[in-house]
């Protein structure tokens, strides 16, 4: 098969030259991918045998967008966009043939080619709204002109993977072809195309879908409104709507213009490098160094969980979701049937929703099973303890599953802050013991912290990780420490916080400065919205916390109707002036000093000790890289992800002036501030972390 180059072969097939690019793991369009079409195209051109093209794929996928690593490189090889001229300009048709995905860039090159065939379990789409950027080859300009501007609009801003059944539907798909049939198929259609001499189709020439909407601003200012409190802080949203503005508006050149400026000042602003960072975090967080590709998975086909409490419940349904049996265990038959009873709800809800239909509501149900006896865990192959935060209590569990549990399941406690080891060392198999500590509601929460004790062996670790990958988790292995990695960088912040208000801020000073970051919620709604009560003993409250006299006053948080804040009937919240009064009269009475504390100050004091604080899980080996500290606290915690979570926005701010300020407070504030040794080396070497 002649070669165009190491990624690229041209071969001529009943007069339609077939070029196919295998550039795993998702044929990026690299340099040398640019290159292999850039030639392959004008090679197929000047052959006089051939009479049509087509751009097809080896392995997995068609082009999944441009090559993220390459960005910020100094431009090596031929442009896309020349690339793209040649497809569009070539006067003999040109098939893209789609199998996989069809993504970004990928999609930007089939809507240069003339036709487009997809095989049934294609997708097409531009997510690089996701990584902070707008399709910067033309596409916000084309889309448009396919499948017309509201379409357009939902696929740029959302980035969704449109079926290729229903891009054949909006015209993005001209044909499709046989599963397994792709190449065959589009060389049919190209030679379908040549002899009934259909035009070349430049979808830039196109307006028919989008004349109608010329001046329609009424369109774009709904669509702003109904995205605006999802992407609440992202910048490119926006921008993805002003070039929609533009291809409706403007001639396709200006529109390209706009394009290219809006796109670049995605690409060099920090919300985007944020993003495409935490796009390789997550890929690169299930990578663990010492465990090996080939260790050994234990299999998983049921699971028990003991306690159908909130969490208990959240985390059966995550196994039921994708067809694993659960045995549920509950101490009474009238707790299981409540609990059961709110897992039935929550999938009802979800079927009102129109998310799953009722047939799948009454299949989930019935793949769980309630018991309320902990003699029941004899034959699953995961357990997962989910009582409250006791030791005891855990500890005495653990020793009935030893005598209980099959050998070989994995033994594993949902606890969010206990020691590990010391649960494990009540059994006699250590090795198979491990936390999985779920967030709240653990049905709906991405995260999950893999918590590997010292004995815990590594097919127990590898196991975990392939399971919370079925059950669509986002898990990062984290070390036995107290509050593991995301709520020990957690109660950093929440001291802070807590001591900011006898400083001088009020509550929601604190929250509105959190959540103008970015946050979905500052600490005191969040304490509002979990309850105040939480660990709160009427009898033995002696109003020595500001929580404490809160809860005494009946302030328990939302659902008594009022907590730090005020709550009206639809659950909006409002400041409280008799709040003010009683953190007034609580600072007087321990001769607080109250100050005007500005917005940046709150911010510094909130945020650089979790910095800090990561660093120290870093020196002692708690995570394993920086960035595993960042999917913790992108996707357990709301830390925005257009600011990368904790240590990437270390970096952004830089570390040696959040090292400098932690020494300025360590000096003026405590002890408390002192800067973790790592910091210093980091500052000092100037190591690269991320
Ligand atoms: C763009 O196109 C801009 C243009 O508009 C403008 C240009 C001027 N580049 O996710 P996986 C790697 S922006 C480089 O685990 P899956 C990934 O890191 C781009 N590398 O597989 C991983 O590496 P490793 C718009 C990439 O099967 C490996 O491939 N496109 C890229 O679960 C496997 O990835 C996108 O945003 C890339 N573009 O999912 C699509 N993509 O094995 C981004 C992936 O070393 N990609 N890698 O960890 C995806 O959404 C998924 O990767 C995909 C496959 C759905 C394709």
């Amino acid at each position: 098969m002649p070669t165009i180059n190491e990624v690229t072969t041209l071969e001529v097939k009943e007069e339609v030259a077939v070029i196919t690019l295998n550039s795993p793991p998702v044929n990026a369009l690299s340099a040398n991918v640019r290159e292999g079409l850039n030639n392959g195209v004008s090679a197929a051109i000047e052959d006089n045998s051939v009479k049509s093209i087509i751009i097809i794929c080896e392995g997995r996928t068609f082009i999944a967008g441009a090559d993220i690593t390459e960005f910020g490189q100094a431009p090596k090889g031929p442009s896309l966009y020349d690339v793209q001229d040649m497809i569009e300009n070539s006067p003999k048709p040109i098939v893209a043939a789609i199998h996989g995905t069809a993504l970004g860039g990928g999609l930007e090159v089939a809507l240069t080619c003339h036709y487009r065939i997809a095989v049934p379990s294609a997708k097409c789409g531009l997510p690089e709204v996701n990584l902070g950027l707008l399709p910067g080859a033309g596409g916000t300009q084309r889309l448009p002109r396919i499948v017309g501007a509201q379409k357009a609009l939902v696929m740029m801003t959302s980035g969704e993977h449109v079926p290729a059944n229903q891009c054949l539907e909006m015209g993005l798909v001209d044909e499709m072809a046989g599963e397994g049939e792709l190449e065959s198929d589009a060389i049919n259609f190209a030679n379908k195309i040549v002899s009934e001499g259909r035009p070349l189709v430049k979808v830039r020439d196109a307006d028919d879908k989008i004349k109608g909407d010329k001046g329609n601003d009424a369109l774009f200012a709904e669509f702003r409104k109904s995205i605006l409190r999802k992407t609440r802080g992202f910048l490119a949203p926006e921008y993805n709507i002003q070039c929609v503005e533009a291809a409706v508006n403007l001639p396709f050149e200006e529109g390209l213009k706009v394009e290219q400026d809006l796109f670049m000042k995605l690409m060099t602003g920090s919300q985007s490098a944020a993003q495409r960072y935490i796009f390789f975090a997550q890929r690169q967080v299930t990578k663990i160094p010492d465990i090996e590709k080939d260790t050994p998975l234990k299999e998983i086909n049921s699971v028990g969980v003991i306690g159908a409490g909130t969490m208990g419940g959240g985390i059966s349904m995550n196994f039921a979701n994708v067809g694993i049996p659960v045995t549920i265990i509950e101490q009474s038959q009238e707790r299981l049937d409540k609990g059961l009873s709110i897992i039935r709800k929550n999938y009802e809800n979800t079927a009102a929703k129109g998310r799953i239909t009722n047939e799948q509501v009454e299949e989930r149900m019935a793949l769980i099973d309630g018991q309320t006896s902990i003699e029941a865990l004899d034959s699953q192959d995961l357990i997962i303890e989910a009582v409250f935060e006791n030791m005891d209590l855990k500890k005495d569990i653990f020793k009935q599953l030893d005598g209980i549990c099959k050998e070989g399941a994995i033994l594993a406690s949902n606890t969010s802050a206990l020691d590990v080891n010391e649960i494990a060392a009540e059994t006699n198999r250590p090795e198979d013991v491990i936390g999985l500590h779920f967030f709240s509601p653990a049905n709906v929460m991405k995260l999950l912290e893999i918590v590997r004790g010292d004995k815990t062996s590594k097919s127990v670790v590898a196991s975990s990780l392939a399971i919370a990958k079925k059950i669509q988790k986002i898990a990062a292995v984290v070390g036995v420490c107290p509050g593991f990695v995301g709520n020990r960088i957690l109660a950093q912040r929440q001291r802070e916080a807590n001591k900011l208000i006898l400083e001088g801020a009020l509550p929601w000073d604190i929250d509105d400065a959190l959540f103008d970051f970015g946050f979905p919620m500052g600490p005191f709604a969040m304490s509002d919205l979990a309850g105040l009560d939480i660990g709160w003993n009427k009898e033995t409250s002696n109003g020595e916390t500001l929580r404490d006299v809160l809860c005494e006053a009946g302030r328990l948080g939302q659902k008594s109707g009022k907590g730090f804040y005020t709550y009206d009937e639809n659950r909006n919240k409002s400041p409280d002036p008799e709040v003010e009064e009683i953190i007034k009269k609580f600072g007087e009475e321990r001769q607080a000093q109250m100050r005007d504390i500005s917005k940046e100050e709150i911010l510094q004091r909130c945020l650089y000790p979790m910095i800090n604080e990561g660093f120290k899980i870093l020196e002692e080996g708690m995570a394993i890289r920086a960035s595993d500290i960042d999917i913790v606290w992108t996707n357990g915690y709301g830390w925005p992800v257009y600011e990368g979570g904790p240590m990437f926005y270390g970096n952004l701010v830089g570390y040696d002036k959040v090292l400098e300020w932690l020494q300025n407070a360590e000096k003026e504030l405590g002890p408390e501030f002192k800067p973790s040794a790592y910091l210093e080396k980091v500052v000092a070497e100037k190591i690269n972390i991320l």
